[in-house]
């Protein structure tokens, strides 16, 4: 009876622990408002069509992968240059996730001056982190936790509407892109949490029954 016991609560200690936070997978992602790869002599390949973009010289990238979900964060004049205002990222998971955060490494000795961003619809701010840059640390972590997007499900993540700092330029270097998250499907539902408590119910009350026989 003990063993069975401890092997309810051990379930139940499991399935929590899966739902722990982690990275997200990164199949892919989108950039709509970009400078070609070579500027700043910061390289950026991508594996889907790149086209031209909504003003001359700034291109969009569609359909692939890269440089920027590639884990290999901040090597020295590998990473991209953003157009800011205009420029649009999306990026598309592996399989749905309550999103923690998104955290833009910028390129490596780049200065960052990003504050915010629109992540699917909600207005969101920057918390600067990571590498120092005049004096200040230059990558941006946004954390969608207090904000209507913690206990929404998705598998595509879209960052618009870039805010900056006053008076300084409206783009931004990127090298890499992380976000993190709780999987979905780890989540155990309402109904499996009810099901292993009422296990440990009637587990408890034989128990009982067996411990008044012996007396
Ligand atoms: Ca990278």
């Amino acid at each position: 009876m003990k063993k069975l016991l401890t092997f309810f609560a051990a379930t139940l200690f499991a399935s929590s622990a899966f739902s722990a936070t982690n990275l997200a997978n990164i199949t892919g992602y989108n950039i709509s408002g970009s400078y070609p790869t070579g500027t700043l002599n910061l390289e950026h390949s991508y594996t889907g069509t790149i086209s031209n973009g909504f003003l001359p010289g700034i291109f969009s990238y569609n359909g692939g992968t890269g440089t920027l979900a590639d884990g290999d964060i901040q090597t020295a004049d590998i990473g991209h240059l953003i157009y800011g205002n205009g420029a649009s990222i999306t990026l598309f998971l592996d399989d749905d996730y309550y999103i923690d955060d998104v955290s833009f490494f910028s390129a490596l000795g780049q200065n960052s001056s990003l504050e915010s961003a629109t992540i699917n619809g909600e207005a969101v701010t920057s918390t600067p982190f990571g590498q120092i840059f005049f004096n200040k640390p230059q990558d941006d972590l946004f954390d969608l936790s207090g904000t209507a997007l913690e206990h929404v499900a998705t598998n595509q993540i879209t960052l618009s509407n870039f805010g900056f700092k006053a008076y300084t330029p409206k783009v931004f270097t990127l090298s890499e892109i992380q976000v993190t998250g709780t999987l979905v499907s780890a989540v155990p539902e309402p109904s499996t949490y009810a099901l292993m408590l009422g296990g440990l119910g009637l587990i408890g009350f034989m128990a009982a029954r067996r411990r008044r026989h012996l007396v």
